[in-house]
């Protein structure tokens, strides 16, 4: 049970994916060339679930590696930040991590809130029932895009305390350099001096490493990405045969990222129903559905410093390559 000073709050003024935007970006970007789906829409309820598969799988190291860092220095993190008010966690996913933050420091005394920003409904559901057993806090659920939530919480009035904005996971690795260069001036502008930004990258590492990690041996990430097939079937009546698409994953070491595809195995034709799409993909043709840039700790902390913060301080899990850096506004 829930104690009494707890309570969960869900905005319902907005959902993140409608079915409209779905179909047309699904419309717009299937059309282009290279062919390609945006990687926000892998998140429908049963993606959201094979996400959180990929974080116990043993070749994914980025959330073990993450995790140990946040437990190891999450309480440290957290009294830097005295007096902290609000946490704001964009991507929030299942809560786990901002739960082992937590965990990990001292019994709070003063209140906080807790701010869950992610585009899946079923996600947050999960992360909200999870954080809301701790002492001390309140917790509220956006459904939304990462930008409309940044958006809202810069227009909102001063907080009275310190906010500290979580973005976690490496989520920062599937924009593009301009488009997390967009991000970080518009996390800086949501902040106030004194805020703080903590930033999960994952680093460069062997490309075999990195393979296992996006092509992983149970094929976890294959259905993973194959989903997003089964979600257009589903959602915006799509022919598509799942046998004749196979997933990719590619070590692009110019632009440092990895890349998924889903590869049509042979000539074939695809109707997408309410996209008023029809497609005629070659043998061997690709739909790009995700990248996940990899970085190296300084760039990190020099892409922070051009979008308006000041690094603090940055810690490397050696075992998985995985950095976290605290940056203030
Ligand atoms: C949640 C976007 C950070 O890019 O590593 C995991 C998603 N894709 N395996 C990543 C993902 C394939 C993940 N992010």
């Amino acid at each position: 049970m829930r104690p009494a000073n707890t309570r969960v709050q869900t905005d319902a003024a907005e959902v993140a994916v409608t079915t409209a935007d779905f179909a047309a970006a699904v419309r717009h970007f299937l059309a282009q060339q290279p062919r390609q789906l945006p990687s926000r829409f892998l998140y429908d309820p049963l993606g959201s679930a094979l996400f959180d598969a990929i974080c116990q799988l043993p070749w994914y190291r980025v959330t073990a590696g993450e995790t140990r860092l946040l437990t190891q220095h999450g309480g440290a993190i957290l009294s830097h930040l005295h007096p902290l008010a609000r946490i704001v966690e964009l991507g929030a996913g299942n809560g786990d991590k901002l739960a082992a933050m937590l965990s990990s420091a001292l019994p709070r005394t003063t209140p906080l809130d807790l701010d869950l920003i992610d585009i899946s409904p079923a996600a947050l559901a999960t992360a909200s029932r999870a954080l809301s057993a701790f002492d001390q806090v309140r917790v509220f659920a956006h459904e939304s895009s990462y930008e409309a939530g940044l958006h809202r919480l810069g227009s909102e009035p001063a907080a009275a305390g310190r906010t500290l904005m979580l973005f976690l996971g490496s989520n920062i690795g599937n924009y593009d350099p301009d488009g997390a260069a967009a991000f970080l001036k518009q996390a800086r502008e949501a902040l106030r001096p004194g805020d703080a930004l903590l930033l999960g990258t994952d680093l460069v590492k062997p490309e075999t490493d990195l393979l296992m990690a996006y092509d992983d041996p149970l094929g976890v990430t294959a259905a993973f990405n194959r989903n997003l097939l089964v979600r257009i079937k589903r959602e915006l009546g799509g022919d598509f045969d799942l046998d004749g698409f196979t997933h990719r994953a590619v070590w692009n070491g110019r632009a440092s990222r990895v890349e998924m595809h889903l590869l049509s195995t042979r000539a074939q034709r695809v109707r997408i129903a309410h996209a008023d799409l029809d497609i005629a993909f070659g043998e061997g043709e690709h739909i790009w559905t995700e990248s996940s840039y990899k970085f190296v700790p300084e760039t990190v902390a020099a892409r922070l410093s051009e979008a308006g913060f000041t690094p603090r301080e940055q810690w490397l899990d050696r075992e998985a390559q995985f950095s976290l850096t605290l940056a203030e506004a």
